[in-house]
């Protein structure tokens, strides 16, 4: 039997982790031969998200600084000492489907990195406003003409990875610029990336991505690590949590 960690970055998701956690489909895994665990990186939720993840017996992890970025920095840290074998991340607002998790898993056996594609996927009516989609599809244009390496979506939160690909990834994101980072850290280390389209729903509870501030970032995030490929301090998630 091997061994993975769905992790969740979670910053008062009580109605996104009430509907998600039930999902997860750790019967069919265990059937393919994967024992999954939960992760909760919790980035100091106030709400019930906690209670509801201990109900559910997941491991809560406290993130070390603030930001989705630093959030999945500390998770992939944690995997990295652990002695699992996959890991799988989506965020925890319902927007993912958890019955996609094992369609990951067998991907991972061929290939190191997998993303979830919802451009080329479906969006659920209200699951992206406008400004959205019109910015996924800019930024991941850019993305592709910068590295010369096609990006299918870039800001997607599914995404799926070996622990040899988590290893060689080099991390400083504090945002949500982190999967603008990891797309440039595949390129820039060789790691192939292979696409699956998936289902977009609608958001469950309040968005903390303010899109235009949030566009900018990821913008500036790509034309750095084009120019500077790795970052200088922080390396997946060691070293410092307070640079931007
Ligand atoms: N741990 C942690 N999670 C966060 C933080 N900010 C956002 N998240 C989580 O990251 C995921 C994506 O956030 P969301 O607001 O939905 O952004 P969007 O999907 O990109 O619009 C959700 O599961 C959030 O709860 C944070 O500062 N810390
Ligand atoms: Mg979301």
């Amino acid at each position: 039997m091997k061994n993975l960690v769905v992790m969740l970055p979670t910053l008062d998701e009580e109605y996104g982790l009430r509907e998600i956690l039930p999902l997860i489909p750790k019967g069919e895994l265990k059937q393919i031969g994967w024992q999954t665990e939960v992760w909760i990186i919790d980035g100091g939720s106030k709400d019930l998200s906690i209670e509801i993840a201990v109900e559910y017996d997941c491991e809560i992890i406290k993130q070390a600084g603030y930001g989705k970025g630093a959030a999945m920095r500390t998770g992939f840290n944690k995997f990295i000492e652990s002695n699992k074998d996959a890991l799988v991340m989506l965020d925890a607002d319902g927007t993912y489907d958890p019955a996609e998790i094992p369609t990951f898993v067998r991907n991972l056996a061929t290939n190191d990195v997998i993303i979830g594609d919802r451009l080329h996927g479906t969006i659920e009516p209200g699951a992206m406003t406008r400004m959205n989609y019109f910015g996924n599809h800019m930024l991941t244009w850019i993305a592709s003409a910068l590295y010369g390496i096609s990006s299918n979506d870039l800001c997607t939160g599914y995404w799926g990875f070996t622990k040899s690909a988590i290893s060689r990834m080099k991390l400083n994101s504090m945002r949500f610029e982190i999967e603008a980072e990891m797309y440039a850290s595949c390129v820039k280390e060789g790691i192939a990336i292979k696409s699956i389209p998936i289902n977009y729903r609608a958001r469950i509870g309040e968005a903390k991505l303010g899109s235009l501030v949030d566009g900018w970032i990821i913008f500036k995030k790509l034309l750095l690590r084009r120019i500077f490929p790795s970052p200088v301090e922080a390396i997946t998630g060691k070293g410092n949590f307070d640079i931007d």
